[in-house]
């Protein structure tokens, strides 16, 4: 089998994988671009709808498969740790191919290329520790317990930002728990998921659990997520999609995970450590240029460090050093995508226009050529009903606005439609709990921002979607409850009254 590089990918047009494997596409050809050029660098094709019903028909043929389906729990978690080994063993490759397709920057690439082993070895460690529980019923001579089992085929939908590392925290609880899985990456950066095929085969994986189609969301994605064979939909990608995605579910009933968006607000106190939130704010919204769903887009500074704040703030940001992302000196990449690039811009001539005031950035850089670059951008004076507060930019513009006092802060922070991360800056403990307590987060980081782990629930509330990644959590997600009743009494039962607790 090819072992996929960004030269041998070049100039092609990938493949797809269903039932094990390696075949081409009959659906028409889409280019991929890379940003740091504004070229395509290589292409996919739109999976048709023949192409994504054998895809799930393989995934539920494996489902049946003795060789998947009557493993042990264990057996299951070693080809998964065989597989993380594997991983590993190509982390420059993946890191690499997938720059070439998003743009950020190879070192922040390679940091997500080391998680994927590293989630997968949680979760091959969880797969022969997936128990039911024994329940005391109060009825003597019955015994009541629970057996958890797979769900059966997962549709992953994943976006373009962050794709192996968004497909791994999906599949690897997913494959723990027994199921077997159809991703569809984005259209814009499918190479990864391509190239992890090869990967899923040569750890022993049988044939059938893992299975890629690529394409438009609108052809073969909805294809997947409407496809009758699949039994549970996990999805990251923006609100709009998310919605789509839920009402389909919900015509089908199934059951979906949604990691959608988030304007999430990163709160500086007055006694906080102020040069260390100061770097924490601007790495919190400039890292990967924005594009993350945690971003800490909203900047809230308490008033009497407001000026103090916002000059470290704008020094620090001046100071990035934005380029080619291959460089390990440059800590601002291009946007992934042209689309982004565009929408930034309508953001920043909105926010101009309803008052606030643009303290750095708000164009492109010189002298970088056709690469999608745009500068770090800073808006002051923002207040919460204007579009850059309330809307995700998804890309490196930060919106800062100023808070009087914790009840004036969380009535600014939860009014939102977003509520996916939250972040603070403070020396007080009880403040920091407090804050936790009242923030409509799912997530929230004191004194520190963006410090994700495996083995932590992610997931947000609201228009930030529904359902956890990482954690024993994930579990719960990919796996269904079976409750088993036994009346071991040898007595006659009365058929006409139902055997309840009195
Ligand atoms: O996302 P989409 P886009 C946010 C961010 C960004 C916005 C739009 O604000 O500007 O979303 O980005 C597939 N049925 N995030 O347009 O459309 C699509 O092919 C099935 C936040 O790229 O949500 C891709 O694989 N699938 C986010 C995936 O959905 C469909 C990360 C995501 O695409 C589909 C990315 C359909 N009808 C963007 N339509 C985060 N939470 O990290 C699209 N898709």
């Amino acid at each position: 089998m090819t072992a996929f590089t960004v030269s041998t990918m070049q100039d092609t047009c990938l493949p797809i994988s269903i039932g094990g494997g390696y075949r081409s596409s009959e659906g028409a050809e889409i280019d991929c671009f890379d940003p740091t050029t504004g070229r395509t660098w290589c292409r996919i094709s739109d999976c048709t709808e023949g192409e994504v019903d054998a895809a799930v028909k393989a995934a539920q043929a494996a489902m049946l498969d003795p060789a998947w389906r009557d493993i042990t729990q264990s057996q299951r978690g070693l080809l998964m740790l065989r597989l993380a080994d594997i991983l590993e063993r190509n982390i420059d490759r993946i890191a690499e191919i997938e720059v070439k397709d998003n743009g950020k920057l190879l070192r922040e690439m390679r940091a997500l290329a080391q998680a994927l082993p590293v989630g997968l070895r949680y979760y091959a460690g969880m797969a022969d520790k997936i128990e039911g529980t024994t329940i005391p019923v109060n009825k003597p001579d019955m015994l009541n317990f629970t057996v958890r089992e797979p769900l059966g085929v997962i549709g992953v939908i994943i976006p373009w930002n962050s794709p192996l590392y968004m497909m791994i925290r999906a599949i690897a609880p997913a494959l723990a728990c027994g199921n077997t899985v159809v991703v569809k990456p984005s259209e814009h950066a499918s190479s990864g998921a391509v190239a992890f095929a090869e990967m899923v085969s040569q750890a022993g994986i049988p044939d059938g659990v893992f299975n890629v189609v690529t394409g438009y969301g609108h052809s073969a994605g909805n294809a997947l997520i409407t496809h009758p064979g699949i039994t549970k939909i996990d999805f990251t990608g923006g609100p709009a999609t998310g919605r789509v995605i839920a009402k389909n579910a919900a015509d089908q009933l199934t059951p979906a995970t949604l990691e959608l968006g988030g304007k999430s607000p990163h709160v500086v106190c007055d006694d906080a450590d102020l040069d260390a939130a100061a770097n924490g704010v601007v790495a919190g919204i400039f890292a990967a240029a924005g594009q993350t769903c945690v971003a800490g887009s909203r900047c809230f500074i308490q008033e009497g460090v407001y000026d103090d704040v916002v000059t470290r703030i704008v020094e620090k940001a001046r100071a990035i050093k934005i380029g080619d992302p291959h460089r390990d000196d440059v800590q601002l990449g291009p946007l992934a995508l042209w689309s982004q690039v565009e929408k930034v811009g309508d953001f920043v001539e909105n926010a101009r226009s309803q008052g606030a005031t643009l303290a750095l950035g708000g164009g492109r850089p010189e002298g970088l050529g056709d690469g999608w670059y745009v500068e770090p951008t800073i808006f002051t004076d923002v207040t919460n009903d204007m579009q850059i507060a309330r809307e995700e930019v998804f890309g490196p513009v930060l919106a800062i606005l100023k808070f009087r006092d914790e009840d004036d802060l969380l009535a600014q922070a939860n009014d939102s439609d977003f509520a996916l991360a939250s972040g603070i800056w403070t020396q007080n403990i009880n403040r920091a709990l407090r804050f936790m307590r009242r923030i409509e987060a799912g997530m929230v980081w004191i004194n520190t921002y963006r410090s994700p782990s495996v083995m932590s629930p992610v997931g947000g509330f609201k228009d930030s979607g529904y359902g956890k990644h990482n954690g024993f959590a994930a579990i719960e997600e990919y796996s269904r409850i079976k409750t088993v009743v036994i009346d071991y009494s040898g007595a006659q039962q009365d058929a006409f009254v139902m055997r309840i607790n009195k």
